[in-house]
């Protein structure tokens, strides 16, 4: 009852194969354990959860073309791809809670496979678009937007287990917020393809309410498309996320992270969200656990309709003494 009626389906993606730091596969649980459904029920939301993706075991997976477990994340992502598309055919909002980031490959396409074009809004430290041949570490974590990009397609050797994979995201319908860790490859690639970034320099020089306009007047010029907003936990500041495998200082505070989500909500436009890279192990205490996991929880409240300023039921009566 604050900012309409949502209806969401929660898809766990509990895989760390895009990355090597084990713990991330935690990162559903913890999530729900920190009272998600509960929560966006309390603000009005219908939730279905869909429960966490039982994964393949994949048995022998060396690297092809520097590319690491690449059979492992290409059936994983299949199989996400699947269940994200199903909760879409239902008619829910889909939230994809990870894993690492890898795992944006399967959540995009089975959001596209089932409504066609899409607005993509990446809030990451990082881009993740290199290509396997310019990925400085072979983490596929760090090459999920090259999979997926019509123009990169040419760019993107074979990799097994990647077949059913085909790119479904056009360059212009792409922004970044956040940047703070790009490798050269990557960088070639964004100022090659004309892709609309706001790095944490823009965040700076703009403010985060001008970063927000801007990424919905770069949207929307060609028409609104439904919008897949893809979260990195590591977009924000380590004080406030700390809890995470590749932390990178200087980030986004709280609430510049929070206000990217209530802007996104008021579009309308929401269609898809990935919540990823929460490792309890990377925490060095309990709190930063804590505080890493309340910040994405609080991230996705904000996603569906939760507002700083508070809410009130249409049938409010402040009560007669
Ligand atoms: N750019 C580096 C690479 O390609 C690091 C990417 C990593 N980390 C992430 N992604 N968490 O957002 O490996
Ligand atoms: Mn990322
Ligand atoms: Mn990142």
């Amino acid at each position: 009852f604050t900012r309409g009626h949502h209806s969401v389906g929660i898809v766990g993606a509990p895989s760390w194969k895009g990355q090597p730091r084990a713990g991330v596969e935690e990162g559903p649980d913890l999530i729900r354990g920190a009272g998600l459904v509960e929560k966006l029920k309390g603000q009005g939301c219908t939730v279905k959860d869909y429960g966490n993706v039982p994964f393949d075991e994949v048995a022998s997976d060396e690297p092809v073309h520097g590319v690491k477990r690449p059979r492992a994340v290409g059936r994983a992502n299949e199989q996400l791809s699947n269940a994200v598309a199903r909760v879409k055919r239902d008619g829910h909002t889909s939230v994809m809670l990870g894993g690492d980031h890898s795992l944006a490959i399967g959540s995009i396409h089975g959001h596209a496979s089932c409504r066609g074009e899409l607005s993509v809004v990446w809030v990451d430290a990082h881009a993740d678009i290199n290509t396997p041949l310019t990925s400085p570490t072979g983490n596929i974590h760090g090459q999920p937007m090259s999979y997926l990009i019509h123009e990169l397609h040419s760019k993107i050797p074979t990799i097994p287990n990647f077949s059913w994979l085909t790119p479904c995201v056009r360059a212009k319908d792409l922004v970044y917020i956040g940047l703070r860790d790009v490798d050269p490859g990557e960088h070639f690639i964004l100022k090659n393809l004309n892709i609309k970034m706001f790095s944490m320099t823009e965040v700076d020089r703009l403010g985060i309410a001008k970063v927000m306009e801007q990424t919905c007047d770069h949207l929307f010029s060609r028409g609104k498309k439904p919008i897949h907003l893809s979260y990195d936990i590591d977009a924000l500041d380590p004080s406030i996320a700390p809890a995470t495998g590749t932390p990178v200082t200087g980030g986004l505070t709280y609430r510049e992270g929070i206000y990217i989500t209530e802007l996104i909500c008021q579009t309308g436009l929401l269609s898809a969200v990935d919540m990823v890279e929460v490792n309890p192990k990377r925490g060095g205490s309990d709190a930063e656990i804590s505080s890493t996991v309340t910040t994405a929880v609080d991230l996705l409240l904000g996603c569906f309709g939760r507002v700083r300023e508070g809410s009130h039921p249409p049938d409010y009566h402040v009560p007669k003494p």
